[in-house]
Parts: structure tokens; C-alpha cells; sequence
């Protein structure tokens, strides 16, 4: 088995958690994606993968792409310990999370334009920055509220939902995001934090906040603190 994994990377990160979690060895080979030219990019890595996109996963000579699809196959052929209950409710919800995880980096899309020099945005960029920013609040309560009945965010248990969920909750984190006001979720990412897949996989420097895109976009774009949409 082998990884192609960028470091920083929310979907590398959950294939990580998940290789861990099953105690599957395999090779690691980290490609850097701030290079230039990319690793990513170079002519050996798009012959695995022509959209030059990590991570890819190749077991047994089959090349997968997406992370989710990654983590599917490996739940499908690698099966111990179960990240997806057999039961046909609780795998639902699992599954519906797992995806649903996936509105959580999209909101990212949008916050990472603060990057960028403010100066230089467009006004399409700049009407997304700012829907992104008032979204990721709206949509980390969803989790909160995923936690007032369960330990998990699918359930009682460690699953592919958690997996999948966990590097994007802490990419917030990282970001400077306050989870002050989503007690359960705080606590909720403190205590997975602890966990041994999770700590073999973190990305380097993630045990720390990186730069802090929330306050810098609060010092670009002042707004009403008591707005509902203010998320500190
Ligand atoms: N939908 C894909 C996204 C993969 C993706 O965008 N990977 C980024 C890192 S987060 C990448 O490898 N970028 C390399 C590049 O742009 O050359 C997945 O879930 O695996």
C-alpha cells in the first residue's frame, strides 16, 4: 500500500486517520504542493493520478483517487475494526455525515481568499469571502447539535463520519476559529485531539493555531459584534 499525502491537507488527513485507525502499514510519500513547480504536478506523480491531486491511495496496483472514495475502500477491504456499524440506521447516519463533512471545507474555499492581498480581490471574490465567513458558524452548529446526543458525531462510537469530519473541524481550529460558542463541539475536538490515530496522522505544526484568518478578516472588514452572523 501507498499514500501519495500533502501536508496541511484536510482530505490526506482523513485517509491518514483512517489507515491508523486499522493499523494498515503502508508507504508514505509526501508531495508538496507550495513548491514550484508543484510535486504535484510533476510527470511521475500525473501518470498515477492526471489531475495531480493528493492524496492517492494505490493498493494491490489499483490506483483510487478522492478521499472519500479512499476511505469507503478501505472500510469495504480492510473491515477491523468497523468504522461503519452494521446496522442499517446508525450506518446511515455515519454515511450522511461522512459526506456531509464535506460542506464544512467548502466554506474554506471562500475564507481562503484572505490569503490573498484584500486590495487585490475581485468583487466575486470578495462577496464569496464573505459568505464564507458567515457560513462556517452556521455550519459547525449542525455539529454541535450532532453532539448534544452522542460522544461521536454519528453515534456512539469512532466512525468514518469522525474521520472525515474531524481534520476539517480542526483546519477551524488552526484558522483561529473560536469554538467558545459550540461547547460541545470544543469539547468535542479536545478529546479527539487525544486520540492515537489522530496524533500519529496530525499534520506538522497543527498542534498549534496557524495564521489567523478570522481576525484577519475582522481587521479588513470590521462588522457589528452582536450581529447574529458574528461568529465570536
Ligand atoms: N476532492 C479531493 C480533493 C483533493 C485535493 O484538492 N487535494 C489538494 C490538497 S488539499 C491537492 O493535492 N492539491 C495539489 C495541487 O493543486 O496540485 C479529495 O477529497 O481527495
Amino acid at each position: 500500500m501507498k499514500l501519495y499525502w500533502a501536508s496541511g491537507s484536510i482530505p490526506s488527513w482523513r485517509v491518514k486517520i483512517v489507515l491508523e485507525e486499522k493499523g494498515l502499514e503502508y508507504e508514505s510519500q509526501r508531495l508538496r504542493v507550495m513548491s514550484q513547480p508543484k510535486e504535484t504536478k510533476s510527470p511521475e506523480f500525473l501518470a498515477i493520478n492526471p489531475r495531480g491531486l493528493t492524496p492517492t491511495f494505490i493498493d494491490d496496483g489499483q490506483v483510487i483517487t478522492e478521499s472519500m472514495a479512499i476511505i469507503h475502500y478501505l472500510e469495504q477491504f480492510y473491515p477491523n475494526p468497523a468504522l461503519i456499524p452494521t446496522n442499517k440506521m446508525e450506518a446511515g447516519r455515519v454515511l450522511a455525515r461522512a459526506h456531509e463533512s464535506l460542506g464544512v471545507v467548502k466554506a474554506y474555499h471562500g475564507m481562503d481568499l484572505m490569503f490573498k492581498q484584500q486590495n487585490r480581490l475581485t468583487d466575486f471574490e470578495r462577496g464569496k469571502l464573505h459568505k464564507a465567513y458567515a457560513q462556517l458558524p452556521k455550519e459547525l452548529k449542525f455539529w454541535d447539535d450532532y453532539l448534544s446526543s452522542n460522544p461521536y458525531v454519528a453515534g456512539a462510537s469512532f466512525s468514518l463520519a469522525d474521520a472525515s469530519f474531524y481534520p476539517a473541524l480542526a483546519y477551524a481550529y488552526h484558522r483561529g476559529f473560536s469554538l467558545d460558542r459550540l461547547p460541545k463541539l470544543k469539547h468535542y475536538y479536545e478529546r479527539l485531539s487525544q486520540r492515537d490515530s489522530i496524533q500519529k496522522s496530525r499534520p506538522f505544526g497543527w498542534h498549534k493555531a496557524g495564521k489567523n484568518l478570522f481576525e484577519k478578516y475582522r481587521s479588513h472588514y470590521p462588522i457589528n459584534p452582536s450581529s447574529p452572523d458574528h461568529p465570536h
